[in-house]
């Protein structure tokens, strides 16, 4: 309605200047908001980065596993208006993935994009695991990397899923991953072909903390770690995600409490969350999936964005979950 009439107003001062009237300055309008979920569709477990002067969102696409057999993307730039970029990754492009393709996390190095995803919900014994795909632009089309997975081994008790990566400040890469209740962090070799071991010899580190199910996260600010994950079960309302700091990507993480979860006057099963930073701005947002009230199909997860501060001492404040979503803000 608000925007129609800005239409109206903006046709009526080109109009009047066109027909030698008084110009007069178009008044800002007001102030768009993103809305919650961010774009239609079931989609979950979102990864969201910043690459030049565009927003991305890579998710789950939320469905039973057997349908799970391609990835989406979203782009943006002011997070309001977003573009589907459908299939970046499908079954096709990876020969050992047959379904249940899950969670990406994605890396961009030398001007090339390493999105990284899990597929089959491997087992013991199973074919499957996290892998690698590679594309020259974020949105696509990705094609593997590998030509096999990259971690297809049970460590510690982790299901090979919900891998997160990331770069650390000496530019080492990591990756952080794990379901079934346990979560390892290993070392990347710098080309991203494979892991490489830690000074001690190890490969894997486990680094789970009290409460942790799945979804790891993490991120560094003020020179903190911070370790994120989800709680409880994804098919359900009471998903959450809470979170820990430390001084080394390596722990030890002592749970400090829940930073995302459901709000009975909104939406249930808030969780599998990634967070984003404004480039050069201590402005954080919390990308996250959530299910509509009422709503007992467990696939019925939808993307959706709030802010996320911390208080002084550099806790993390409990998000607010909101059907409003947030301001748009163009990148810098
Ligand atoms: O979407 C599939 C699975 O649901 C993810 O891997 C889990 O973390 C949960 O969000």
């Amino acid at each position: 309605m608000m925007r129609d009439l800005r239409l109206c107003l903006i046709s009526f001062f080109i109009f009047g200047h066109a027909s030698g009237q008084s110009v007069i300055t178009i008044p800002p309008g007001p102030v768009a908001s993103s809305g919650n979920p961010l774009f239609p569709g079931w989609y979950a477990d979102p990864e969201a980065a910043v690459f030049g002067k565009e927003y991305w969102i890579y998710p789950t696409y939320s469905a039973p596993y057997g349908q799970q057999i391609f990835f989406d993307a979203f782009s943006s730039a002011d997070l309001v208006h977003w573009t589907k970029h459908p299939h970046i990754l499908d079954t096709q492009r990876v020969l050992w993935a047959q379904r249940a393709m899950w969670a990406p996390a994605i890396l961009e190095k030398d001007h090339k994009y390493y999105f990284f995803f899990s597929a089959n919900d491997m087992h013991a014994r199973e074919k499957g695991g996290i892998g690698v795909a590679v594309s020259g632009q974020p949105g696509g089309p990705f094609s593997d990397y590998l030509g096999k997975p990259l971690i297809d081994t049970i460590v510690n008790g982790a299901q090979p899923i919900d891998q997160f990566v990331f770069k650390d400040k000496d530019g080492l890469y990591y990756i952080i991953y794990g379901g079934w209740g346990h979560c390892n962090i290993a070392r990347l070799k710098d080309d991203l072909t494979g892991l490489q071991p830690f000074p001690d010899g190890s490969t894997f580190k486990e680094i789970t903390p009290q409460g942790y199910v799945e979804g790891p996260l993490m991120l560094c600010r003020n020179d903190k770690y911070y370790f994120m994950w989800s709680e409880g079960g994804w098919g359900g309302p009471d998903y959450k995600v809470a979170y820990a700091m430390a001084d080394s990507p390596l722990g030890p993480f002592k749970r400090i409490g829940v930073v995302l979860q459901q709000d009975p006057a909104v939406a249930t099963g808030a969780g599998h969350h990634s967070v984003i930073k404004v480039p050069g701005k201590d402005q954080w947002y919390i990308v996250y999936h959530r299910r509509p009230l009422g709503e007992t199909n467990a696939n019925h997860r939808v993307t959706c964005i709030d802010e996320m501060f911390f208080d002084r001492d550099g806790h993390i404040l409990p998000v607010k979950i909101t059907r409003e979503g947030v301001k748009a803000n163009v990148l810098p």
